[in-house]
């Protein structure tokens, strides 16, 4: 499907897709944040795709919400059309892995959508931020819930409150990001990962991907107990029989996924 701001394209079960709005440093536009939640849906439908990138270029992953759009918007514009909500959501509900591949700038809602996925890898160029502070606004997209979760409260409050960049050492050290790459890498390792997973027992990866989920959602008790219950699933799978059966025959898995 031709889209206007993303480039999407599949690799044998992963699928990439590509902010494409290179000359304003992938600002996420109303318009793009559609076509973005459109691949997704699409991808996440499909039973060829184990696993997602989401990229943008060297300069940058995005550099926020589109500002030009934004800066004549009432409050009665936003909050009566939902504006972020009705189209920045969708990702949080894909059920297959997503990864980020950061290269340059992840800023405001650039660093929050990064921060949606599962799985972030950096080039060593990449630089995270929430400054829209210096905007007369805050993070609007999860930046003040998932950076404290991800990085702790005193970075959070610093990067939010002074608007300063991370670069990708600090996002690792930090726990941000899972692994930080060379920056002519970045594709090649963000796509190694993601076919890696994709080769993996889809319904597999789906449920880790949940449990994990789960933990920034409850107790640590009822997180144990669904884990529980979805280890016990797995016993319901064939995956599980074809995986086990492969270790004890020492060959490798040939996994149906389901
Ligand atoms: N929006 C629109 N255009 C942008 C942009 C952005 N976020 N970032 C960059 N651009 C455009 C620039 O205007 C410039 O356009 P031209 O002048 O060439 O037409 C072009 O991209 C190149 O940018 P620069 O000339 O500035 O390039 P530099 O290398 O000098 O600087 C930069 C790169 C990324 C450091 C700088 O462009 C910059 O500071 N950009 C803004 C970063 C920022 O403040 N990001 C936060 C945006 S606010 C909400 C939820 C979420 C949000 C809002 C609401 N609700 C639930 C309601 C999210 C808000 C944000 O993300």
């Amino acid at each position: 499907m031709p889209y206007e701001f993303i480039l999407t394209e599949t690799r044998g079960r992963v699928a990439l897709i590509r902010l494409n709005r290179s000359k304003q440093m992938n600002a996420l536009n109303p318009k793009l944040m559609q076509e973005l939640g459109q691949a997704l849906d699409g991808y996440d439908a499909d039973d060829g795709v184990g696993a997602i990138v989401i990229t943008g270029n060297e300069k940058a992953f995005a550099a926020g919400a589109d500002i030009a759009v934004m800066q004549n918007y009432s409050f009665m514009d936003v909050y009566k059309s939902n504006y972020i909500t009705r189209d920045w959501e969708h990702i949080r509900n894909i059920r297959k892995p997503v990864i980020a591949a950061v290269a340059g700038y992840a800023l405001g809602g650039g660093c929050e959508l990064a921060m949606m996925c599962d799985i972030v890898i950096a080039a060593e160029s990449a630089k995270f931020g929430q400054p829209e502070i210096n905007l007369g606004t805050f993070p609007g997209a999860g930046g003040t819930q998932r950076l404290p979760r991800a990085v702790g409260k005193a970075k959070a409050m610093d990067l939010c409150l002074s608007a300063r960049m991370m670069d990708a050492a600090e996002a690792e050290r930090s726990g941000l990001v899972s692994r930080v790459v060379p920056s002519d890498k970045l594709m090649d390792e963000a796509l190694a990962v993601a076919e890696k997973i994709a080769s993996y027992s889809l319904p597999v990866a789906m449920m880790v991907k949940e449990a994990v989920n789960r933990a920034y959602e409850t107790t640590l008790s009822e997180g144990v107990h669904f884990e529980r219950r979805m280890f016990h699933a797995t016993f319901g799978l064939d995956d599980q029989k074809e995986g086990m059966a492969a270790f004890v025959e020492k060959r490798k898995p040939v996994f149906k996924h389901r």
